[in-house]
């Protein structure tokens, strides 16, 4: 499968790596928006969170556990900003599962 997430994951192509488990792996993104940007993805190919279901949500549980420990390495100690956008309306641009962890600021209130 042509995706670049699934790519990362097997090391094929490149990423600045923070954190790395059997489910998941966290890296930085290549166009950060905040000034701490990570992205944490499950390793198993989950299109989007429209595409969650009971045989898969194992990676999710794996993820939301691993993410105050990526936070902690990452500094985020004032706190964060978890998303995950969904499709079209989403503004999903990579059709592999993955949550962005924001922070390293004040983040602004309004989410859209
Ligand atoms: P989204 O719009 O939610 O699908 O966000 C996709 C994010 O993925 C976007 O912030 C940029 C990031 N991204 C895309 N390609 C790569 C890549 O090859 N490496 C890294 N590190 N990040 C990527």
């Amino acid at each position: 499968m042509d995706c670049i997430f699934c790519k990362i994951a097997e090391g094929t192509i490149p990423s600045k790596q923070l954190y790395e488990n059997e489910y998941c792996l966290a890296f930085h993104d290549i166009n950060p928006q905040t000034p701490v940007h990570i992205l944490v993805i499950p390793k198993l190919h989950i299109g989007s969170a429209d595409e969650v279901t009971e045989k898969n949500s194992v990676y999710l549980q794996k993820i939301f556990e691993a993410i105050p420990q990526i936070a902690k390495q990452a500094g985020l100690t004032g706190g964060y900003r978890v998303i995950t956008n969904c499709g079209e309306d989403g503004c999903q641009s990579v059709k592999h599962l993955h949550f962005h962890i924001l922070g390293g600021k004040k983040l602004p209130e309004n989410m859209g």
